[in-house]
């Protein structure tokens, strides 16, 4: 492919090397994360109408603004799974394809779920700190608390959810909230609140949509209790953050890991300061393996797209 004849792709965010190589292989790339906000008009005013793709991630997006900016955009390709920063009516209003990467991140994320549950439970990270800071010669940890036989809710039992839900069957009880009961032998809970009163560990494993937006408030958090735990790897939007500061400052919550967040890369110090969170940077999918078969999809969509075919994992217009 010429470099002039390149069609023109948005790159919002940083990928994997092999991501963005394949990607300048295809397109002529604008890496936007990277030109100052000052410049971002005039650019546009000189190449908006070139521009046939955006390829971001899925805590990113795309943001309605720029995707009206671009006259001749085809296709939204999205590095995950998450849609909720795309406004897809609108893009299907426009003619623009939107791609996620199904299926491929499933497995990561429970595992990392599972992993939270854990180590949230049984004090990975303190331990880990305890050794290192030579705090071990002075004497023992404090006890941390047991996994096995805790009753785990699942809020979503979608895909991902369910992936959660099958890992955590042995360590214990399994129930659930979704939009209506599932074929599954899992206890159905008919709302977050109940959901999190029959619980002891809320795993938050649900899209984010205007219905889930702030979903785990006040009442949700009163009803997991002082001895219930929360864990968070679908979107900080679920979450009210300000309620969940709150939880954990008083000790209304006994703990929460969180793997998202509301404004992320930024964290509130409250949740940093606190001795009863587990803190990671949004990598339930970042795993060598699975980001490059997330790349994959990626490329596959945009080759569709280039051929002129129907995206294969395109959403629903
Ligand atoms: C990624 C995600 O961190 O799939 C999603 O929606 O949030 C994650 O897998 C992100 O999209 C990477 O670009």
């Amino acid at each position: 492919m010429g470099e002039t004849s390149a069609p023109v792709a948005l790159q919002l965010c940083p990928f994997s090397p092999a991501l963005e190589a394949a990607l300048a292989a295809r397109f002529t790339l604008e890496r936007w994360f990277e030109r100052a906000e000052a410049d971002k008009a005039s650019w546009l005013a000189e190449h908006a109408r070139d521009v046939r793709a955006v390829a971001t991630g899925g805590h990113i997006g795309c943001p309605s603004a720029l995707m009206e900016a671009l006259p001749a955009l085809g296709i939204i390709a999205i590095n995950g799974v998450g849609f909720d920063k795309v406004d897809v009516p609108l893009a299907s209003a426009r003619g623009v394809a939107v791609t996620t990467t199904p299926g491929v991140l499933t497995e990561d994320v429970a595992d990392l779920g599972v992993g939270l549950v854990i180590a949230l439970l049984r004090g990975l990270a303190p331990a880990d700190s305890f050794v290192r800071a030579g705090r071990w010669l002075g004497g023992d940890l404090p006890l941390a608390r047991k996994v096995s036989g805790r009753r785990f809710g699942i809020l979503g039992l979608g895909q991902i959810g369910h992936a959660v839900a099958r890992r955590l069957e042995p360590f214990g009880p399994i129930l659930y909230c979704d939009a209506a009961p599932k074929p599954v032998d899992y206890t159905f809970c008919a709302n977050a609140e109940d959901l999190a009163a029959a619980c002891d560990v809320l795993v938050v494993a649900c899209a984010a949509t205007p219905q889930t937006q702030g979903l785990v408030g006040d009442a949700v958090l009163r009803a997991l209790g002082a001895e219930g735990y929360l864990v968070n790897i679908s979107r900080g939007a679920v979450i009210n953050e300000p309620a969940l500061v709150h939880a954990v400052e008083q000790g209304t919550i006994a703990g929460a890991a969180l793997d998202v967040f509301a404004a992320e890369p930024q964290v509130p110090g409250e949740l940093i300061a606190s001795a009863r969170t587990l803190l990671t940077p949004h990598i339930a999918s970042a795993t060598v393996e699975t980001r490059q078969a997330m790349a994959d999809t990626v490329i596959a969509n945009l080759d569709d797209f280039l051929a002129g075919r129907r995206p294969r994992s395109a959403l629903p217009a």
